[in-house]
């Protein structure tokens, strides 16, 4: 039967249905995402914002009969406060998104992400937009479990709860290559000389040459060798990044075969592979989240999303440690020494019921930068080396006590050049990389 009640007006530029004002925007009812967007004249970012909120939620191009009242009345989103950069065409936006718009018990992050970065993205008018930062309302925040450990569950399984100093990871190098055997060998060394972790590369899966069942075998048989002269059991992260219809069943054979730790890269699989190896009761190891490709879609400023939203989903999504960059490293330009402390927040920071996640720190790290880092990042940081541990020209096991020597000169506040006068593996580590990624040139950024 045709509906007697007029159809409200949908269209992308219906200010009255898709604007409000920040008193009528309830934090616990809406999802708010703040946006740069950079719009073409005669659009201002304000007209933009309609459209955003419109195509977002229930509008479209022009109006439908199939719309009523109800849905514009409840489902609308809105966009209720902007800044304009120089002139009207570019700044920053916020939308509310109201909570029964989004299905976040059936739909998790999909369909989050097709709402907050969505079709508008791709608009002909909006040259580019970028998703800075997101808001969640509680109900939406306690449909995830977020990370089993998290910072003081890890600190607990390393035994660092009272010292509470850096951890110092060893990343597998060369990236792929190294037989199980080789790689075994490698990490068993590193274990000696005191590293915490240990973990395959990104792009390291079941090659050939390293069948990925094999070689955790062989480094957990390795590990437990070390941990029996040592008493210290070092946590190794094997790579589980696979197809989604595979994951859960690839983490049951790993796990199957000694791994105490996992690592998956959720840029590549998804939110939601780290959300289901995260959620599943069966996992009761920690997940590494590496993020191998984020700048892909983080690093241009005015486009994408931003470091701060993918790494809260990650958070959500149940990453124990997680990528946050570097304070001098080969990776990220200026806009890391703004991006890191505010990233670092949003996965330590209060969130509910979900527990803070720890910081990695890793891309170019040797013991020389440790103490920039440490002081961007703070004390609970994962320092992640690889070319850093197994470059050392003593080899790898005097990479790793280079690294915990600089660790401890941090924690007792002494230079690290003074310490070294009485360690000769960090002694050699600073004289070998020297000022390397310590000083602006064209490969290392430093703050202003
Ligand atoms: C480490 C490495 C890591 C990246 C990750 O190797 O290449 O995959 O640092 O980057 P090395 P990010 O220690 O030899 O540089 O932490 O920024 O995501």
């Amino acid at each position: 039967m045709k509906s007697t009640q007029r159809a409200p007006s949908i269209r992308h530029d219906q200010a009255d249905v898709f604007t409000s004002t920040p008193d009528r925007i309830d934090p616990d009812k809406n999802v708010i995402a703040t946006y740069y967007i950079d719009v073409v004249e005669p659009l201002t970012i304000d007209e933009a914002g309609v459209t955003i909120a419109a195509e977002q939620s229930v509008g479209t191009w022009t109006d439908v009969g199939t719309t009523n009242q109800w849905i514009a009345d409840n489902l609308a989103a809105k966009v209720f406060e902007w800044r304009y950069d120089d002139g009207k065409h570019s700044g920053i936006l916020k939308v509310a998104y109201p909570i029964l718009l989004i299905d976040y018990e059936t739909g998790g992050f999909p369909n989050l992400l097709a709402i907050l970065a969505g079709n508008f993205m791709g608009f002909t008018p909006i040259q580019s937009s970028k998703l800075l930062d997101v808001s969640l309302p509680k109900d939406i925040i306690r449909s995830f479990s977020g990370p089993k450990f998290g910072i003081d569950g890890l600190r607990v399984l390393i035994g660092t709860s009272q010292d509470r100093r850096p951890h110092l990871g060893a990343t597998a190098k060369p990236k792929v290559g190294l037989t199980a055997d080789e790689l075994s060998q490698a990490f068993a060394e590193a274990a000696m000389g005191g590293i915490d972790t240990c973990k395959d590369d990104e792009t390291m899966l079941n090659q050939k040459f390293s069948p990925l069942l094999e070689r955790v075998s062989k480094v957990t048989e390795a590990l437990d060798r070390v941990k029996s002269q040592t008493g210290k059991q070092v946590i190794y992260f094997p790579q589980v990044t696979t197809e989604a219809h595979k994951i859960l069943d690839l983490a049951e054979k790993l796990l199957s075969h000694g791994a105490n730790g996992l690592m998956v890269n959720f840029m590549a699989a998804g939110f939601s592979a780290l959300r289901a190896l995260s959620e599943d009761p069966s996992i009761k190891v920690p997940l590494h989240a590496h993020r191998a490709g984020h700048a892909a879609i983080t690093r241009n400023p005015k486009h994408g999303i931003s470091v701060k939203v993918i790494s809260l989903f990650a958070r959500l999504a149940g990453a124990d440690l997680l990528h946050v960059g570097t304070a001098r490293g080969k990776l990220g330009g200026k806009e890391k020494f703004a991006e890191i402390p505010e990233t670092v927040a949003a996965i330590k920071g209060p969130l509910e019921h979900v527990k803070p996640v720890f910081p990695v720190a890793s891309g170019g790290l040797h013991p020389g930068i440790f103490p920039q880092n440490v002081e961007l990042i703070g004390k609970d940081v994962q320092l992640q080396l690889g070319g850093g541990i197994h470059g050392h020209p003593w080899g790898t096991r005097s990479g790793a006590l280079a690294g915990r020597q600089a660790i401890d000169a941090i924690m007792q506040n002494v230079p690290l050049e003074e310490y070294a006068r009485g360690h000769k593996e960090l002694k050699v580590a600073l004289e070998h990389w020297g000022e390397q990624y310590a000083k602006a040139d064209v490969f290392t950024a430093v703050p202003d």
